[in-house]
């Protein structure tokens, strides 16, 4: 198998089937050789996700932290390597781009993805490449450090390929604390909304004989009702589109989403 990029060739059952085989390599593994477990384990179907929806390493995934990304390593060619891992000269706990050309930054300081991200989208848009994608992906822990805010102020309205993935398990090192934690608690009773108005955005770009003007009476009624109901997320008015939440261990979900 060539991966990541045979992943693609697989149904979504024998890709829940891998990643169960995984969790069982990240059990084994962290438990002889000490590591990060729970959020290794939290990320295994987003991981796959990214990988069989996007083209990495043309398609850059900057890992927040770099805590998480062991299932990213399994997947990128280091499977028969990750029983070494946190040895010496074994594989990193983090990412490293030394390790691999699927590791696009190296990390371990919190809350620094989505600036590293940023710079590698602009750097993409000003080479002319307009196709590929660079993806952060952060946790809400990493969500609570200052340096975050500074990169979605400039990556919101960049105009860039720039995705960020915000992996919200509620928990930092332990429960996390503060007022986003709060913040984003409250944008999952949105779910509903999110879903109703994603539906109605695919259907209106989907439908060919729906005239442009029609199209625009909806979609400014539908923003209508939705700043009447609710205010829109943080992150809209940043400059982002906002996707979610989603559950990210439905491998279907999340891959629709991306
Ligand atoms: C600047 C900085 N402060 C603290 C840490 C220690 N640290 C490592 S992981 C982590 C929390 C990660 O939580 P989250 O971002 O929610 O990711 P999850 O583990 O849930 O995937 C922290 C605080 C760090 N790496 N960098």
């Amino acid at each position: 198998m060539n991966l990541p990029t045979d992943l693609k060739k697989l149904s979504i059952e024998q890709c829940e089937g891998l990643c169960g085989d995984i969790r069982k390599i990240l059990i084994d593994t962290v438990s002889k050789n000490g590591g990060h477990l729970a959020s290794n384990l939290g990320t295994v179907e987003l991981t796959m996700a990214i990988h069989r929806v996007f083209e990495s390493p043309k398609d850059k995934i900057v890992w927040d932290v770099g805590h998480q990304a062991y299932t990213h390593k399994i997947l990128t060619g280091r499977l028969k390597e990750f029983y070494t891992l946190r040895q010496e000269n074994g594989i990193s706990g983090f990412c490293r781009p030394d390790e691999s050309v699927h590791d696009a930054f190296i990390s371990g300081h919190s809350s620094t993805s989505v600036s590293a991200a940023l710079g590698i989208a602009t750097a993409m848009k000003l080479s002319g490449d307009k196709t590929h994608h660079a993806i952060a992906v952060v946790g809400d822990g990493a969500s609570t450090g200052g340096e975050l805010y500074e990169g979605l102020n400039n990556a919101g309205k960049s105009d860039t390929n720039i995705i960020v993935i915000l992996n919200y398990n509620e928990m930092s090192i332990s429960k996390n604390v503060g007022g986003m934690a709060k913040y984003l608690s409250t944008m999952r009773t949105k779910e509903s909304y999110q879903r109703t108005k994603g539906k109605i955005e695919r259907i209106l770009d989907k439908t060919p004989v729906v005239g442009k003007p029609v199209k625009n009476a909806v979609r400014n009624s539908k923003n209508a009702v939705k700043n009447m109901i609710l205010h829109s997320t943080m992150f809209e008015d940043l400059g982002f589109h906002y996707i979610g939440p989603i559950n990210g261990h439905n491998l279907e979900e999340l891959e629709q989403g991306l």
